[in-house]
């Protein structure tokens, strides 16, 4: 009890902390540019989808590199995939689940997570898939007995018994409310899950642990000023887990979504702009460093992101800590990237803290690169009202009422759109 009472207050502390700096008034937004989507940084004007592809996509893929996400080191690990669990029928017989290690290895030493995936076990397939990350481990997405617990760091979470940074049977399926797995099964989907945490324990260590120091060159201690955060690598790792699932029979490569919430939101975009591989993307209340523009300065901002998170972005990034006017990007830039692949984009009224109008709105500007694809695109800048999802073969968007959270909800919109766009 007394523990759950130290965690509710530490997080209004931390509420009431930023909330000194905040703003949530329209009528306070600065006057702010976005930079022009269709010319370059060089001021060449971009007419057609060849010239975007070959100039303007990868100036703007790049600059996100360099200056916000980070760059990806040279330094190179080898990826072998072990499954380490096959078995048919669990979940009262909807589902196929299948555990498989990704090792990662060089001169440097050895790193494994795993990966853990479902398939419908009434489909003969192959199936499109939904691929993303969670935050407290697979087998808190379903209390099934058959998921495999995991040995990495834990945050602390006494609501979750999780305690001493290591987790145990207690807090198997904690998280099902997030993760509908039979409904999202019953329609003709699979569900992959990593665990972030397999890949980069989400606290500022300097990036000692995890799988950043493999990257490290001989000498090196930790990622220079340009090089990767934490979002950078478990965007990478989500690459690597579609590697595994371009191998596998029963998994339609060319239809796998990528999805994520909140950090982990950012880091779906983050895979989703470098990796083309990925047919869709969706971002869930992803807010600053995901869909939201930052030069609104609504909710989080770009200090107080880089302030309490100093291991999610590059060091670069801090230089726009108090200065969003000096980005020579926004998040319109990130989304664009997803073009001509579908993307959707999540909000929830009280999570005033991501900025659903800024989440909105790059959506909105990221329109011009989806029009060299003669796509259609959202037909006006005003936001849709609350719980009428906008949908589009472009950009999607619903703001839901309710809470930073993925709900039933959530998920029912994204198979619509997935059924509709994608399968
Ligand atoms: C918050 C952070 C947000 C968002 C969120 C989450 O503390 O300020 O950017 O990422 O965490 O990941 O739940």
């Amino acid at each position: 009890m007394r523990k759950i009472a130290i965690y509710i207050w530490m997080s209004l502390i931390s509420v009431s902390l930023y909330s000194q700096e905040v703003n949530y008034d329209e009528n306070k937004v600065p006057d702010f540019q976005l930079p022009e989507l269709l010319t370059t940084f060089h001021g060449k004007s971009i007419n057609d989808a060849s010239a975007w592809e070959s100039v303007r996509r990868p100036e703007i893929l790049n600059v996100f590199r360099e200056q916000m996400y980070g760059t990806n080191p040279v330094h190179q690990v080898e990826v072998d995939f072990k499954l380490v669990k096959n078995k048919e029928k669990v979940l009262d017989g909807v589902a196929d689940l299948k555990e498989i290690d990704l090792i990662f290895s060089n001169d440097q030493g050895k790193h494994t997570a795993r990966l853990l995936l479902f398939l419908p076990a009434h489909v003969e397939g192959p199936v499109p898939v939904f691929l993303g990350m969670n935050f407290y481990g697979n087998h808190t997405i379903h209390p099934s007995a058959s998921i495999s617990l995991h040995q990495s760091w834990a945050r602390d979470n006494p609501l979750f018994l999780i305690s001493d940074q290591k987790v145990d049977d207690r807090s198997r399926g904690v998280r099902s409310s997030r993760w509908p797995v039979e409904y999202i099964l019953s329609h003709g989907y699979g569900l992959g899950v990593i665990y972030y945490g397999d890949i980069d324990p989400d606290y500022d260590d300097e990036f000692q642990n995890g799988l950043h120091p493999l990257f490290y060159k001989k000498g090196q201690t930790k990622p220079t000023e340009k090089e990767w955060g934490s979002i950078g690598i478990w965007a990478w790792s989500l690459s690597r887990a579609l590697d595994y699932l371009e191998t596998d029979a029963k998994v339609d490569h060319d239809k796998v979504i990528v999805f994520g919430h909140s950090r982990l939101g950012k880091t779906s975009l983050w895979a989703g702009a470098q990796d083309q591989r990925f047919a869709g993307i969706i971002s869930n209340n992803s807010g600053c460093g995901g869909a939201a523009l930052s030069k609104r300065k609504v909710g989080e901002t770009v200090k107080i992101i880089n302030n309490a998170f100093p291991h999610w972005f590059n060091d670069y990034f801090t230089r726009f800590n108090n200065n969003e006017e000096e980005l020579p990007f926004d998040q319109h830039m990130l989304i664009s990237l997803m073009a001509p692949r579908p993307v959707y984009i999540a909000s929830a009224k009280d999570d005033e803290w991501a900025d659903p109008r800024g989440e909105y709105l790059s959506g909105y500007y990221a329109a011009p690169a989806y029009k060299l694809y003669n796509m259609q695109t959202p037909s006006t800048i005003k936001s849709p009202a609350i719980n009428q999802p906008r949908m589009t073969e472009s950009v999607s968007y619903h703001i839901r009422s309710g809470r930073h959270d993925v709900t039933r909800y959530d998920w029912a919109q994204y198979i619509r759109w997935a059924d509709k766009y994608i399968k």
